[in-house]
């Protein structure tokens, strides 16, 4: 069973001037704790989002799970160790067969009906969101809130990541509803590695 850290932090290279500044955020990162650190690219075409995954990888070394939103080619092709998909991507069964048994297959999910479907798959972990409001998604499920958490909870045993809106404030709350691991976008931004000292602080 894979084992989940309390911080699943989530590098967004809108936030991002240039590959180099998304690569001195993510250190500071590593810095502060965070060894799970997702890759997304929403607005870059295949080629660019390769491009910087790689230049990522090799700045960052080994020292971090690095996890590629959406693409299972690019995961490979990045040589990363997972890749996290929605319900848009690939199927689990697909991007299993793509990245082969041992690397990492998350599944973003947003309902119950979606959890319990992809808790009969493959996938390592579960994600289910968006507990509060964001600003950092596109186009948003409804709001699931803590009692969406607290039912996700019943609903699997795989390691359940909470995700949307997710701050140093509301945290402690997210962890207390069942899930293993909160992931964050925005509480990061600002100050990298002083917000994921607190976040692991918080929930220790
Ligand atoms: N997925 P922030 S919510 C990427 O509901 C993403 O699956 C969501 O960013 C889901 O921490 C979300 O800034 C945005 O709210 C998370």
């Amino acid at each position: 069973m894979t084992l989940l850290p309390r911080l699943y932090a989530i590098l967004d290279s809108s936030h991002f001037p240039d590959t180099e500044a998304l690569c001195r955020s993510a250190s500071e990162r590593v810095a502060g704790g965070v060894t799970l650190l997702q890759y997304r690219n929403k607005s870059g075409n295949a080629r660019q989002t390769l491009e910087q995954s790689i230049e990522l990888r090799g700045h960052l070394g080994t020292s971090v799970k690095l996890i590629m939103n959406d693409r299972a080619d690019l995961c490979l092709a990045a040589g990363f160790d997972g890749v996290h998909i929605g319900q848009d991507d690939l199927s689990p069964a697909g991007a299993r067969a793509v990245i082969g048994k041992s690397l990492w297959l998350g599944v973003s999910t947003h309902n119950p009906e979606q959890l319990a479907a992809a808790d009969k798959t493959t996938a390592d972990y579960l994600a289910i969101g968006p507990v509060f409001a964001t600003a950092s998604k596109a186009n948003p499920d409804p709001i699931i809130g803590l009692e969406g958490v607290r039912q996700a909870r019943t609903l699997t045993r795989k390691p359940l990541v909470a995700i949307g809106g997710i701050t140093r404030e509301n945290c402690r709350s997210v962890i207390e509803a069942g899930a293993d691991s909160v992931a964050v976008i925005s509480d990061l931004i600002r100050e990298p590695r002083k917000s994921a000292e607190e976040f692991f602080r918080i929930l220790r």
